[in-house]
């Protein structure tokens, strides 16, 4: 294949990076993705600042990885295929399948990597071009518990309600589960203030370099095992009650529920807690003292939550908790403090607002709601009974892939579930099932090697389009170079499809068209982007959602008057701690918690193929504490099994002195035998439907 990258002229081109949620901004120079180069741009969220992941993102661009030729399997293999027979195929297939069993029998699974207007054209594709209910995306995994809880307690889910600058002035920082210094490198120059005056907490299994970093400037760490979230929220909930550092006021006239809490808080006294988490009550005492202290007499209190406490299957009641801790302290919708999630994915935020989740239409409003489907039925101009109902989430639709009833035909766009899944083995046995799998993607992802049909797709600094951060700001992805041939936008091939299988409305494949529809569609939900332009966005503005001509300034800083309840009361919500869905015994003794190291990005497809950053991550590894390995017979640096109900995974081992010996840590980066996914529990949350990632009973065992 050939090194992709044309001239356009530009030389310099402002966007925003192509990997996390802080959406760092950079500059990009250069007239061919062979000569481009990554400068950091001042910026608030990134001050300037990238990670190694950003340094290095323009080498995919000029990859000799990167796809430029559709695939279309035939015997067996994937060859190179013309655009046009592998959209035949593609389309023949659509057809003839809802022809025979219906539209919810062709399934879309999209990404939170995609920009606003591929999520929401994916959702308009799905419902009203095929007609399926059944779509759905990895932010599933990612920010849904999270979401739901935030909706349930403050009844809008934004990650951050705030500038993440707000938390620069923070004198005191939880973070459960979060660990910025490796996901969000350029994050902590806003956590420097808090970390200086002793006030930063890290809760998290491991002593991960945030965690040090507390340790460091005399901060917190709460080592807790894996899980115990839940009942380290109620605790402190409870310290903080009995020991004076609850707000009454703000109890009294912002929220409700808090006596029904209480009922169950009461129960979680500190050595209680203690023994379930195995954080010293003293450590908690200190915790709910220095967050009440920062309130009081400093400047900022903040707690934030991240995936290692919401990637449970009572995620959802876990971040409520967190939530509640919050609110006793009387943080949430105050100036200078307050209470957040911390969305992952570049376009996590607006990826989970213009209806590419099962249960959703544009504008984050829901698609069991008349009124909304009404409306945007009407932006699409359809009637409104003929969009479907709410689909299969992420993990039940992969899981229904190829049996009776369920889907037959699958499409997957910005995701490669065959790494990140939970229990990939048996998602992957679902996918070789169907009839047709099609992979939208830039490398050949281990998803795409299973497919059907492969369609190669532009990526971010090839295409035009908007983003939403991690605060709910929108910004502008800028392109710096001309689509390489052979490559097509995604946009594109929805509105070609569409037209092949005789959809009933036509797609728009420009992206400035799309961004325009969808702020109709968007307009009197609950994410309004009425007021947000492209022009106003390429002037530099600063707009938070919601944006509407009543408030076309946007919102910073949501809920400082009244929360997004009915009552602009924030809620309590009495939930109590169950613990991970599946037990460690004799058998299994250990708890297997997963998540990220700096060099990689998710599933690593893309991250895989950039040299600098293989070599920086070095190869798949499990992090134990060296009593474990030694009673197990494994030594710091050989090769290991760890081993739970489902499946087997190989990696190299690292004791670590500063790991709970009851836990063991695998990042979730590498496909094949070293695929942390093979192992995890799809024991799903009730509310959110999100999967246990964090928690699964293991073994270790030496390498045969
Ligand atoms: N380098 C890098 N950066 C990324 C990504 C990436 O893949 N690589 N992905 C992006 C995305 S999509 C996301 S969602 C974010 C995720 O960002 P984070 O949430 O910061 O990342 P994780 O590593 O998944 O989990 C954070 C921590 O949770 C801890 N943990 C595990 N189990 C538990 C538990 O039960 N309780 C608590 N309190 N902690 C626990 C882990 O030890 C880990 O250190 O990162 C974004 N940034
Ligand atoms: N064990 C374990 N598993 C996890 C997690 C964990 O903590 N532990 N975290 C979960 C979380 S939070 C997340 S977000 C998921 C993420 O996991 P995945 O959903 O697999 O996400 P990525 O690896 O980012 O996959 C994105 C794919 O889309 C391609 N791509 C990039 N840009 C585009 C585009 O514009 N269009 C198209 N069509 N393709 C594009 C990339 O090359 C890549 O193959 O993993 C989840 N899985
Ligand atoms: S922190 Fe995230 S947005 Fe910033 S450079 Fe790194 S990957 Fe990109
Ligand atoms: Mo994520």
């Amino acid at each position: 294949m050939h090194r992709p990258g044309v001239e356009t002229g530009a030389t310099r081109v402002e966007t925003h990076c192509a990997y996390c949620g802080l959406q760092c901004a950079m500059t990009l120079s250069g007239s061919s993705a062979a000569d481009l180069t990554v400068s950091p741009r001042r910026f608030p969220t990134n001050r300037g600042g990238l990670c190694q992941k950003g340094w290095t993102s323009a080498e995919l661009l000029r990859s000799p990885a990167r796809l430029t030729a559709p695939l279309v399997r035939q015997d067996g293999v994937l060859r190179e295929a013309s655009w046009d027979s592998a959209l035949t195929v593609v389309a023949e297939a659509i057809a003839s399948t809802t022809a025979a069993h219906g539209p919810d029998a062709v399934a879309l699974f999209g990404g939170g990597g995609l920009t606003n207007e591929k999520a929401y054209q994916l959702g308009k594709f799905a419902r009203a071009a095929v007609g399926t209910s059944q779509v759905d995306y990895n932010g599933r995994w990612c920010m849904s518990s999270a979401a739901a809880a935030s909706i349930r307690c403050f009844g809008i889910d934004r990650g951050l309600p705030f500038p993440v600058t707000d938390l620069g002035s923070a004198h005191a920082v939880l973070l459960l589960g979060a660990n910025p210094a490796e996901t969000m490198p350029p994050f902590l120059t806003h956590l420097h203030r808090a970390a200086e005056a002793g006030g930063l907490m890290v809760a998290d299994p491991r002593t991960t370099p945030t965690a040090a970093k507390a340790l460091d400037g005399g901060g917190l760490h709460l080592q807790l095992r894996p899980g115990t979230d839940l009942a380290l929220a109620l605790g402190m909930v409870h310290i903080a009650v009995t020991e004076g550092h609850a707000d009454r006021r703000y109890i009294a006239s912002r929220t409700t529920g808090f006596d029904e809490l209480w009922t169950v808080a009461a129960q979680w006294l500190p050595e209680r807690t203690e023994r379930v988490t195995g954080v010293a009550a003293t450590t908690l005492r200190a915790a709910v003292a220095r967050l009440a202290r920062a309130r009081d007499t400093e400047r900022g209190a903040y707690v934030l939550s991240a995936r290692g406490s919401e990637q449970h299957a009572s995620g959802t009641d876990t971040v409520t908790a967190c939530i509640a801790l919050a609110l006793v302290l009387g943080l949430p919708g105050v100036r200078g403090a307050g209470f957040g999630t911390v969305t992952g994915q570049g376009n996590g935020q607006g990826g989970r607002e213009h209806g590419q989740k099962a249960d959703q239409l544009p504008g984050y409003r829901s698609i069991a709601d008349p009124a909304a489907r009404e409306h945007v039925a009407n932006v699409w101009g359809v009637p409104a009974d003929s969009l479907p109902g709410p689909g299969r989430s992420a993990f039940e639709l992969l899981d229904s892939l190829g049996t009776q009833g369920g889907p037959r035909v699958l499409m997957v766009h910005g995701s490669n579930p065959v790494v990140s899944s939970p229990d990939a083995r048996r998602v992957a046995d679902r996918l070789a099932s169907l009839d047709l799998l099609v992979v939208c993607d830039v490398v050949l992802s281990e998803t795409a090697e299973m497919a059907d049909v492969v369609l190669p797709v532009l990526q971010w600094a090839e295409e035009e389009g908007t983003v939403t951060n991690l605060e709910g700001r929108v910004l502008r992805r800028r392109r710096a170079l001309s689509a390489p041939p052979g490559c097509r936008s995604e946009l594109e091939i929805w509105s070609e499809l569409a037209r092949r299988i005789g959809s009933p409305v036509a797609l728009a494949d420009d992206p400035r068209e799309v961004f325009d529809e969808l702020r109709q569609a968007s307009a009197g939900g609950v994410a309004d982007y009425s007021a947000v332009t492209w022009d106003r966005l390429d002037a530099g503005e600063a707009l938070h959602w919601p944006c509407t001509p009543e408030r076309p300034e946007g919102t910073p800083r949501l809920f400082l008057d009244r929360f997004g309840t009915p009552d602009g009361r924030a809620r309590f919500v009495a939930v109590d701690h169950v613990g991970p869905a599946e037990r460690d015994d004799a058998v299994f003794p250990l708890v297997a918690t997963t998540g990220r190291v700096l060099a990689h990005y998710q599933s690593g497809a893309q991250t895989r193929r950039v040299d600098e950053l293989v070599e920086a991550a070095g190869p798949m590894f499990v992090e134990v504490h060296p009593d474990t390995a030694e009673a197990v017979g494994v030594a710091d640096g050989s090769r290991a099994v760890v081993v739970s109900r489902r499946g087997r995974t190989v990696a190299r081992v690292r004791a670590r002195e500063d790991l709970r010996p009851d836990t063991v840590f695998l990042p979730f980066h590498w496909p094949g035998d070293g695929r942390a996914n093979s192992l995890t529990n799809p024991a799903l949350d009730p509310t959110s439907r999100m999967p246990e990632f964090k928690a699964c009973a293991v073994r270790l065992e030496a390498l045969p």
